[in-house]
């Protein structure tokens, strides 16, 4: 059979499904040699005719097999091909990713975080919008009282925004951005009983001239703990841990009195840093005031809330974390830090 071997021959040859189909229209289509040959048989005499037709249908269940052998094996080839192009090379290098970082405030604050979470504390947070009565009033500092003065204040003028208080409700009178973290002293105390321990890092503001060590937006950690028989000696270990913590065996601290309304005694305390052989003035703190304990009783009554703070004592403290980080990381000029330039920031890629 000539015919048929032409044709397997063409099939086994063909390249690409293309050419198979073309093959396939050509032998099996409806104007394909094996449908004419089948149509020429009725002109056949019937002998001829019985043999001619196994024939034919003999060489087309050849050709059928023969196409759809092809058909698989050209398919496999070409996902082959796919596979091969698309191998991947594990050994080759890698894409370079951007690799941002955190910012030095952030990187500072999250080690002093981690330092007070392994003493007991919970990190919390609060609003920088602040109403004058936690910023100041609660915190025994009336209005036209000269200890206003030590926090230069940035006044809202009436924006319409609706400050909630600790328990949801709307706070009343003049709205400020926060001088220090201690408001949130307040607001902590107000929604919870003691005994608890607290941190809270975050933004402040002050309406102040800056320089290589002043920033009118800066931050503080505050801490505050509240129980009973809770004294000066706890509020000393606390610090004296910091100064472990952050400078080894070797450092130490110094309280010194100082004045702050809300703290009775009050003292500032200061960290001996023995890399540098200095000590770092590092922020206030004390003994809450009674008035201060006082204040966030009768706000709490305010609120249908029962006295919480008559028989417990407290002691709390608030630190600049911006001084803490220039000495980590020498940083010269407070402005560094928030004066947005790349150069700057760029240096702490990578540091998580
Ligand atoms: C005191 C007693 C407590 O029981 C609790 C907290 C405090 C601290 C008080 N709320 C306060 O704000 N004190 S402070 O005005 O002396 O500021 C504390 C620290 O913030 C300073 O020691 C300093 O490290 C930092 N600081 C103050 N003004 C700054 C500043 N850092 C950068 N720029 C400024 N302008």
């Amino acid at each position: 059979m000539r015919e048929l071997e032409e044709a397997l021959a063409a099939i086994q040859s063909a390249q690409d499904l293309e050419a198979l189909k073309a093959l396939k229209a050509r032998y099996l289509g409806k104007k394909g040699l094996i449908t004419q040959e089948m149509k020429a048989l009725a002109s056949l005499p019937l002998e001829e005719r019985r043999a001619r037709g196994q024939a034919l249908n003999a060489l087309k269940e050849a050709l059928e097999k023969a196409l759809e052998e092809r058909e698989k094996a050209l398919e496999e080839e070409a996902l082959r091909r796919d596979l091969e192009k698309e191998r991947l090379d594990v050994s080759l290098p890698g894409v370079g990713l951007f690799v941002g970082g955190l910012h030095p405030i952030t990187l500072m604050e999250k080690a002093l975080l981690e330092i007070f979470r392994a003493l007991g504390y919970q990190a919390v947070t609060g609003p920088e919008v602040e109403g004058e009565f936690f910023n100041f009033d609660a915190l025994n500092i009336p209005e036209h009282h000269p200890a206003r003065d030590m926090w230069d204040t940035f006044w809202l003028e009436d924006t319409g925004l609706r400050l909630k208080g600790p328990l949801g409700e709307e706070v009343e009178g003049r709205l400020l951005l926060r001088t220090h973290t201690s408001p949130m002293q307040v607001r902590y105390m107000v929604a919870h009983t003691p005994p608890f321990r607290i941190v809270v890092p975050g933004r402040v503001f002050r309406f102040e001239q800056t320089d290589a060590t002043h920033e009118a937006v800066f931050h503080q950690l505050e801490g505050l703990v509240v129980g009973e028989g809770i004294s000066m000696a706890h509020l000393k270990g606390a610090i004296y841990e910091l100064a472990q913590a952050l400078y080894g065996p070797e450092s130490r601290v110094r309280f010194q009195p100082v004045y702050f309304p809300f703290v009775e005694p009050g003292a500032q305390f200061a960290i001996w840093w023995p890399e540098g052989k200095k000590w770092l003035e590092l922020g206030g703190a004390g003994m809450v005031h009674p008035r201060v304990f006082q204040a966030v009783d009768a706000y709490r009554q305010k609120l249908g809330l029962p006295p919480a703070y008559q028989g417990v004592t407290g002691f709390a403290f608030g630190l600049g974390v911006e001084r803490l980080a220039m000495l980590r990381y020498g940083i010269p000029d407070i402005r560094y830090f928030f004066g947005g330039r790349l150069k700057f920031l760029e240096q702490f890629r990578g540091i998580l």
